[in-house]
């Protein structure tokens, strides 16, 4: 079949719209007709060649929601006109990582959606006879893809799809990374680094666990506004604090806090994230994802008192049991999505969701197709 999506045909360029060959499903996989996707951070990270897994040709986008139009044989768990949404961290429940009970990092198709290619190590996007990779194994920015069944989460079919994409990652992320990874609790102070699509999701479930002090951190004033929209008690931007940030920051937390979040993918911001978290006990969070090449540092002291330096992929969820969940968290208004979403797109102009994200204008933009 035929499908209309934005590719990245190179590095550093604009996506081209263009309709691109898409063969169906076969065993174990489904087509996912996609309605929606967000444009997060790491689309635009992989589009700038700083992701060391990044492939060209390829299709983008991984935070999507869509409706199931076939399946491949041996597909049991959805059927045509499912509603779901792709997983970039499957859950196939059978390998090691799933069967450990220890790790959301799902291992049976890593190292194939890595290299942008199908369990069975081939593409089914292609355009003019040439191979067009996948993405995170899930190619969101194209209006019809392929998925293993094990990489779709079946959502209730009441959640509109131009919010609920958006739990495919920012929100999973950011909630996930309070909830499963670092499980805050009442009374905890915390600190977020970036107030972007991912941080403001770690602000509103750092407010629904009811911690104490909620700081931000970040270097464009507009996301004092937001930050507060979500929980935010107190704003800093580090530029404008005379003398150290991390100094200040263990001073507004009485000896750090409890839990920081790098929500910046900079590891010089991880680095201060780990030195304001309290002596003995604070643990840091490395949410954001870092440009290839690039290495974390600190005094191996900072770790000997105590501190502790943790990462999350997709907040730690488990994403066809998770992620329904948190559809109903949505639904159930106990997390707010709508409020983020500040622009929707068309997918020719997709392109633009990019500039809004790198001049700072946009929390989320959403494409509809
Ligand atoms: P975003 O662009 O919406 O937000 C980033 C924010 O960081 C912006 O508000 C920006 O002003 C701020 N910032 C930049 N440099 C800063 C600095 N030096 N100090 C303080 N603030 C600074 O991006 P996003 O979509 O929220 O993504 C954030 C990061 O999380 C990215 O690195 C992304 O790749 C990563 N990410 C990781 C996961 C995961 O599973 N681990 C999932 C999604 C996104
Ligand atoms: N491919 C990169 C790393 C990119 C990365 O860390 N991705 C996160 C999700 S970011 C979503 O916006 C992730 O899930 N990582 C775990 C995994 O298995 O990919 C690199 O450095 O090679
Ligand atoms: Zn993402």
């Amino acid at each position: 079949m035929k499908t209309r999506a934005a590719v990245a045909f190179e590095a550093k360029k604009p996506l081209e719209i263009v309709e691109l060959d898409l063969e169906g499903p076969k065993d174990g996989e489904v087509l996912v007709e996609i309605m929606a996707t967000g444009i997060c951070h790491t689309d635009a990270y992989t589009l700038d060649g700083l992701d060391s897994e990044g492939l060209f040709p390829s299709v983008l986008g991984h935070e999507g929601a869509g409706i199931v139009r076939e399946v491949g044989k041996g597909v049991t768990s959805v059927k045509p006109g499912d509603h779901v949404i792709p997983l970039y961290t499957p859950e196939c429940r059978q390998c090691k990582s799933c069967l450990s009970g220890k790790t959301n990092l799902c291992t049976a198709i890593r190292a194939t959606q890595g290299k942008g290619v199908m369990p069975d190590g081939t593409s089914r996007f292609s355009y003019k006879g040439q191979t067009i990779f996948h993405y995170m194994g899930c190619s969101t920015f194209s209006n019809f893809t392929v998925l293993p069944e094990i990489s779709v989460a079946k959502i209730r079919e009441d959640a509109p799809f131009d919010k609920s994409c958006y739990i495919g990652c920012g929100v999973t992320t950011g909630v996930g990374a309070v909830t499963n990874t670092a499980k805050v609790e009442a009374g905890d102070n915390i600190i977020v680094f970036g107030l972007g699509g991912i941080g403001l999701n770690v602000l509103q479930a750092a407010r629904m666990v009811g911690a104490n002090k909620i700081i931000g951190v970040d270097i464009n004033n507009d996301k004092e506004e937001w930050g507060r929209k979500y929980g935010m008690t107190h704003f800093v931007n580090p530029n404008e604090i005379e003398g150290d940030i991390v100094q200040h920051l263990v001073e507004l937390t009485d000896g750090g806090a409890e839990y920081t979040f790098d929500c910046t993918g900079n590891t010089v911001v991880m680095r201060q994230a780990l030195e304001a978290c309290h002596r003995g006990w604070g643990v840091s969070i490395v949410i954001g994802v870092a440009e290839a090449g690039k290495e974390i540092a600190t005094r191996p002291f900072q770790l000997v008192t105590g501190r502790v330096w943790k990462g999350t992929a997709f907040g730690g969820a488990k994403g066809r049991t998770d992620v329904p969940k948190i559809v109903d968290w949505y639904m159930n208004g106990k997390i707010e999505i709508d409020s983020m979403i500040t622009h929707t797109l068309t997918l020719e102009e997709i392109n633009k969701g990019f500039d809004l994200m790198h001049e700072g204008k946009s929390i989320r933009s959403v494409v509809v197709y």
